[in-house]
């Protein structure tokens, strides 16, 4: 009895005396603001001795709450803020109508609305650190910049910087259903409590708002694109309203999901054909209702006959009549509208993957001014690797945002490590060709490549109430990634990486080198395990999760792995060539050159373009069957030495979110097995040959892999 209570006592002093102070289970993100070591601590504090700051702008008061906060956590001093006279050492907020930041005669004119400069200056005589901007949002996102520097050990001393958005539109898509389910969301139930809502709001509004507002996410949509039409009723618009109250300041503003039969849903009306006068006069009604109770209401994201959804090709009408429709309906109170190309019909015969420009490019040009159309990053569907979207750099007349998922639904849910930063800088990064080499998507998101001044990129939402907020500790950093690049689409995924590392976990060279690195790996690892060399879409049933690349018996043959892959006995992969559906042919004739011939595609996409004999001769010199279980083994290994690597890095990061890591990879290790062997036991069957030395055999016989079933998994 005792030694049992002696060894509990011994057991909480070891725990008080070990960890942080505070328990750390992942809820501050990378905004926890933990005392910096002492010697940077000693650094800092006489380049943050006050916040100066006007109190009228309710931005910058959140800017100025916000430094205080952080200066006051990480300097463990407090850092007062006030908008009293400058103290040496003094942080000046303020906009150029503000008469001390006047006085320094910054050049603020080329700033925008919501950019700003950060710079070491003299206010009366007496050495400062300036943070201007045209707007208070503009100061606040200078705040979280400055506060980002001290985290990461960054000098602030003599600095000067300039940063201006390159994309104006950087928007959460939430897919959160109004009984707070989450299409595709592995982090628990929808954040949003439509039930309580107006009356009662919950804390995590604000820290949302804050969590977005440090990364640059200037808007948000709140429900799923596959909408209900109650959204638009009356007593949801005053919800959606409240949520937008608390963004507000924050620089957040709120979209909704339009349902495109809506009109009919809610008022009875006998159509809902975008040419019909009586539609176009409900839209315009119900935009008026929604502006007088959201006056910087965003607009609306519209996913439009594509997977049984309502739209106007129900009545004959095309894409752009309905976008234009809806557009004008928002276009007197500021508003936009952001037409999904994802679509695709099981009646039409064609590959999948030509659909969506088949259907948008011979549109270009008929959208009106305040439509953006709204492109995944890749043909299929958010895959582990796709190629880029063949409409971008295609439409030049309209400007087209980027939509990527940062909820992972082929990639291991919350549940796998996969930095997404890697993905979506090789998406960005991918050279179009479309006005010559340097054509890139980003140039074609930033509106540079073909001047458009609307810009866009969304990222589907991978936030839930999960205390963690997106389900893993990781998986933060797939938000995080996903905003920083949505402000610059040319930055690095890798200085990223390294930023979230080190203020989520340790700024320690000896930590966030080995971090990085396996998070830049971790995408090529799931790659590998999943669908290596181009094979796509080979999930199971239902909720994406497992392997099933058997699977054969879905109702439309696009849903279906075997439409994918194409294996038989004398090759694998889908031939979009000219000898096959020849969806190569959009892309613009040096890409299409390149991924059209079987010398010069890059073997990452060989099987996406085409398909290829199981003996054919790969770059290592082994032929394609032992080329490919290859990448699956290496796959493997990758999550092995993830794990192992993870174990060495127990002394940088508490207990509690490094056990938790440690947890999810062993889980995420049993999987990449299970997706290894089951591919390899199912692709054997056509290859008929034996697995390269070396290779084990799968831990069970194919009938084993097919029987498994898991009707509970979420977004089954
Ligand atoms: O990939 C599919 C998802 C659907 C989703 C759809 C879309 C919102 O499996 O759940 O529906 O994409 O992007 O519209």
């Amino acid at each position: 009895m005792f030694g049992a209570c002696r060894a509990l006592i011994l057991a909480v002093v070891a725990l008080l005396a070990s960890g942080p102070a505070m328990a750390e289970d992942g809820y501050d993100l990378w905004l926890r603001y933990r005392p910096l070591a002492d010697s940077a601590q000693a650094r800092y504090r006489p380049l943050a001795t006050a916040i100066a700051a006007p109190q009228d702008d309710p931005s910058i008061r959140i800017a100025a709450a916000e430094l205080h906060r952080g200066l006051t956590g990480l300097l463990r001093a407090d850092v007062p803020a006030s908008a009293d006279a400058i103290a040496p050492g003094a942080i000046l907020l303020g906009t150029g109508g503000d008469r001390r930041i006047a006085a320094l005669g910054l050049p603020l004119s080329t700033l925008g609305r919501e950019g700003y400069l950060i710079r070491s200056v003299r206010v009366d005589g007496k050495p400062a650190t300036v943070i201007a901007a045209n707007s208070g949002v503009g100061v606040l996102y200078g705040a979280f910049h400055l506060l980002r520097l001290v985290q990461t050990g960054d000098p602030i001393d003599r600095i000067d910087i300039r940063s201006v958005p390159k994309v104006e539109l950087r928007l959460l898509n939430h897919w959160d259903n109004l009984d707070r389910s989450v299409e595709r969301g592995y982090a628990g139930q929808s954040i949003w409590d439509w039930w309580k809502l107006p009356d009662i709001t919950n804390p995590r509004y604000v820290d949302y708002a804050r969590a977005n507002a440090s990364i640059g996410i200037n808007g948000t949509v709140l429900n799923n694109v596959n909408a209900k039409a109650d959204s638009l009723t009356a007593p949801y618009i005053a919800k959606a309203a409240k949520l937008a109250d608390i963004f507000r300041p924050y620089g957040i503003r709120v979209y909704l999901s339009a349902r495109w039969s809506a009109p009919i849903e809610i008022s009875g009306l006998k159509t809902a054909d975008p040419l019909d006068p009586a539609v176009a006069a409900w839209w315009k009604a119900k935009a008026d209702e929604i502006y007088a109770a959201i006056p910087d209401f965003g607009g609306f994201l519209v996913k439009a006959n594509s997977e049984g959804q309502p739209g106007p090709q129900d009545y004959h009408r095309s894409h752009a009549d309905g976008a234009n429709m809806l557009a004008a309906a928002v276009k007197p109170h500021g508003g936009i509208v952001m037409w999904r190309a994802f679509v695709y019909a099981h009646e039409n015969p064609d590959d999948r993957a030509r659909q969506a420009y088949d259907e948008f490019k011979p549109l270009d040009g008929r959208f009106a001014d305040n439509v953006i159309v709204q492109v995944k990053n890749g043909a299929i569907d958010f895959q582990p690797r796709e190629p880029f979207h063949p409409l971008f750099g295609a439409m030049p007349k309209t400007p087209l945002m980027m939509e990527f998922q940062i909820t992972k639904e082929y990639l291991g849910f919350a549940t796998h490590l996969v930095y997404l930063g890697a993905l979506f800088e090789e998406t960005l990064a991918s050279d179009t060709f479309a006005k010559g080499k340097g054509s890139t998507v980003a140039r074609v998101i930033d509106g540079s490549l073909e001047g458009h001044a609307r810009t866009g990129m969304a990222g589907v939402a991978n936030i839930g109430v999960d205390r963690n907020w997106t389900g893993s500790q990781f998986d933060q950093a797939n938000w995080y990634a996903f905003g920083r690049l949505a402000w610059d689409p040319e930055a690095s995924a890798r200085r990223i990486a390294a930023d979230w590392a080190g203020m989520t976990f340790s700024t320690d060279p000896a930590f966030v080198a080995p971090v990085v690195d396996m998070m830049m790996r971790s995408r090529e690892a799931v790659v590998d395990y999943m669908t290596p060399l181009g094979l796509h879409h080979l999930m199971a049933t239902g909720h994406h999760y497992g392997p099933g690349p058997w699977v054969d018996d879905l109702e439309r043959p696009d849903w279906n792995p075997v439409y994918y892959h194409r294996a038989d006995a004398q090759g694998i992969g889908f031939d979009r060539t000219k000898t096959g559906s020849n969806a190569v042919a959009q892309y613009a004739p040096p890409v299409a050159r390149q991924l059209g011939d079987i010398r010069t595609v890059p073997e990452r996409d060989l099987l996406w373009f085409h398909h290829v004999r199981w003996d054919h001769r790969m770059a290592s010199g082994r032929i394609l069957w032992d080329e490919l279980v290859t990448r699956y083994d290496r796959g493997v290994a990758e999550v092995a030495a993830m794990r192992a690597r993870w174990a060495t890095l127990a002394p940088y990061v508490d207990a509690d979110r490094h056990a938790d890591v440690m947890r999810f990879l062993a889980v995420q290790a049993r999987e990449a097995q299970w997706w290894r062997d089951a591919s390899i036991a199912y692709f054997a069957t056509f290859a008929r040959r034996p697995l390269p030395a070396g290779s084990p055999p799968p831990a069970h016989d194919l009938d084993y892999y097919k029987a498994l079933r898991f009707p509970y998994a979420p977004g089954n």
